[in-house]
């Protein structure tokens, strides 16, 4: 199933009139810009083409005032002058004779995405529309936004389709009150929003964006803010925050469909935001997202005024939604010092809502920061460390050649191949992933396998010759990912085989996750080039920064957190550029599960995972392996649950042992003292 792109032409149509240096931003060349970059990387072609629609009245009428429509139809006859004094009525708005028109196919886009993904037709989609939404009220235009086109959307799906759980993630680098105030008491809708903050001195300066605001009524705890307090925040306190606020609570939530106010005023460069994650990191957070809710993701573009910039987001965006590896993250992934505190803050605020909160342990933030409005626009060039506010002004030569470098990203002809002893033709496998056929030549997999005694039988040796081939071609740029099987009495010998070729072959950092009963293997140095993580396995015997191992978690709620706490910030922190997964004897793991964790370490890898499963296992392990690895969605885990005490107990210490060399581990700021994280 594949990817929507909804647009029209048309939308290009509304512009401003008048001089105003607060709304030129909202060009219509954030469009064809766009646009332009998708065909040019022959994305749009790879996409199924919609052209939007026009909302109907009754659409408009899920969400806003028929007063208020009819406000908004009767722009279509006004002069210039009476446009801009209507204009002037709200905060950051600007009218044009043709905007009822573009907001309606703006609205029109989200619902025919909506409808294309609930039918079927589609796994997920990207509308690219303009005006924007997210700020919208009832019966008010605000920051750039006429109708709420996502808040639209999820009325829709609630209407039409029956849908009862639907999650709004908000990357978008402004507030989306708008949609707060649709749903703010509503537990049907889960309203995620980060946005810059600084302590209410950015616009729209309001008091319910801070991380308290956490819904009214029944719909406690289905508002979630993350304040971002500081300018210049990147892709590590971006993938933070996912790992360790939205997907938690996301999870447990157990969405049926995910939408995204997709703004990309968030990204590099742009002016409003003025923050650092670079379009890459739009890529994870697609990834990451979209094993929610069986893939179905629905993106809806809002903000993104550097047009560069913005353009390669979407380009990332639209690459993962096609299932395309995400490129690795560049930078050091190192949460800023007030990230964590926002992301603390948020955690303690919405604890008493989501028990996936509750169980990673909370610290009290220690020195909250008043509210205080008095201080606002004019210390806004006050605020954000020195270097960022260096890499804003003086910076635009290295912003460019950034955004310049011509993305090598190396996409493997192959995007997903099995190497199995005795491939069955009956196997469920996507058309393109590859049965791989070949082997290393025999005289150099006698030599790998020379040291162990488990890999002398002919079995084991032609299993060890596979495998090594197929790690070769990965090593190669051949192919981006693969699932290979042994016996399992040969397991931990094939594995110590792939780490050591691995890295002498290539490999600069090399991440093994061992699951079940598998040895690492003696002589690995802590020579910080692998790391070896081995849940429930064995414990071991020396611990260290590059040694973890973990019990094995014995509920649902206790896997994800292992997962979303301890296996993903340290594959995130290490930034392989392999990872083996190896699923040794008795390694416990549901199919479902083994898939998550296939499918989200391909983030950290930039897409190169070598699976190494038990010849015995069942035909659909292979299956859903080589699916997710392929970008295919990762099956449902089923209703959470919660981590036991004593799982959630060894997660907080080893956390805690781990936190001082992998940084995003950290959940909350050193400040927060012991217990926190
Ligand atoms: N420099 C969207 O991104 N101006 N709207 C703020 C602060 C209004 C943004 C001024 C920004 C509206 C959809
Ligand atoms: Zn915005």
């Amino acid at each position: 199933m594949g990817t929507a792109l909804v647009y029209h032409e048309d939308m290009t149509a509304a512009r401003l009139l008048w001089d105003d240096p607060e709304c030129e931003i909202e060009c219509p060349e954030r469009l064809t810009t766009a646009l332009e970059r998708l065909q040019q990387r022959g994305l749009e072609q790879r996409c199924l083409q919609l052209a939007a629609r026009e909302a109907s009245e009754a659409e408009l009428g899920l969400v806003h005032s028929p007063e208020y429509v009819a406000l908004v139809r009767g722009t279509q006859a006004l002069g210039t002058g009476e446009l801009q004094t209507l204009s002037g009525q709200y905060d950051a708005v600007y009218f044009h004779p043709s905007t009822f028109h573009c907001a309606r196919l703006a609205v029109g886009a989200a619902l025919q995405l909506v409808d294309a993904v609930l039918a079927g037709a589609v796994r997920n989609g990207l509308a690219l529309v303009r005006p924007p939404g997210h700020h919208s009220q009832r019966a008010a235009a605000n920051g750039f936004c006429v109708f709420n086109n996502v808040a639209i959307a999820a009325r829709h799906a609630q209407r039409q389709h029956g849908l009862h759980r639907i999650l709004i993630v908000d990357w978008d680098v402004h507030h989306g009150q708008g949609i707060q105030y649709i749903f703010e008491d509503d537990p049907s809708v889960l309203y995620f929003s980060w946005h810059r903050y600084e302590h209410g001195r950015f616009w729209p300066y309001l008091r319910e964006s801070d991380a308290d605001a956490v819904g009214q009524g029944p719909g406690l705890g289905f508002t979630v803010n993350l304040p971002w307090n500081q300018v210049g925040m990147g892709n590590a306190d971006y993938v933070a925050a996912f790992l360790h606020v939205l997907l938690p609570v996301a999870f447990e939530f157990n969405p049926e469909l995910v939408l995204v106010s997709a703004g990309f005023d968030s990204a590099i460069g742009d002016p409003e935001g003025q923050m650092q994650a670079t379009p890459e990191c739009f890529a994870h957070l697609t990834q990451l997202l979209q094993v929610l809710a069986g893939g179905r993701v629905c993106a809806v573009l809002e903000g993104g005024y550097h047009l560069e910039s913005l353009s390669q987001s979407v380009c990332m965006m639209v690459q993962a939604l096609l299932g395309d590896p995400a490129p690795p993250l560049s930078g050091p992934m190192v949460p800023h010092g007030s990230a964590l505190e926002s992301i603390q803050s948020v955690r303690v605020a919405q604890a008493p809502h989501w028990m996936s909160l509750q169980q990673q342990g909370v610290a009290p933030v220690l020195s909250p920061r008043p509210y205080s409005p008095e201080g606002r626009p004019s210390s806004l060039l006050l605020t954000g460390r020195p270097e960022f506010k260096a890499a804003a002004t003086q910076d635009v030569a290295a912003l460019s050649s950034l955004l310049d470098q011509p993305r090598l990203n190396p996409t493997p002809p192959v995007r997903t191949a099995v190497a199995l002893a005795a491939p069955d033709a009956a196997l469920a496998l996507p058309s393109d992933v590859l049965c791989e056929e070949g082997s290393a030549p025999q005289e150099e997999t006698q030599a790998w396998a020379r040291p162990h005694e488990a890999l002398a039988q002919d079995r084991a040796l032609t299993a060890l010759g596979k495998v090594l081939y197929l790690l070769d071609r990965i090593l190669d740029g051949q192919v981006s990912s693969g699932v290979a099987a042994t016996p399992a009495r040969a397991a931990s010998a094939a594995l110590d085989v792939a780490i050591r070729r691995g890295l002498s072959h290539g490999a600069q950092r090399l991440l093994c996750l061992a699951v079940g009963q598998l040895d690492r293997p003696p002589d690995l140095t802590d020579d910080g080039r692998n790391l070896w993580l081995n849940i429930g396995g064995k414990e071991a015997a020396a611990p260290s920064m590059f040694h973890v191992s973990v019990p094995l978690p014995g509920t649902t709620g206790g896997f994800l957190s292992c997962v979303l706490a301890l296996v993903l910030p340290l594959a995130y922190s290490f930034q392989p550029d392999l990872v083996l997964v190896a699923l040794g004897p008795a390694h416990g793991l549901r199919d479902p599960q083994a898939a998550l964790l296939a499918a989200l370490l391909r983030g950290p890898a930039g897409g190169r995972v070598l699976a190494l499963v038990d010849e015995e296992c069942t035909p659909q392990l292979v299956v859903v392996l080589a699916r997710v690895l392929h970008g295919e969605a990762a099956p449902s885990l089923g209703p959470a649950s919660t981590a036991s005490p004593e799982d959630a107990q060894a997660l907080v210490q080893l956390r805690g042992h781990l936190e001082p060399r992998w940084k995003m581990l950290q959940a909350a700021s050193e400040a927060g003292g012991p217990g926190s994280g």
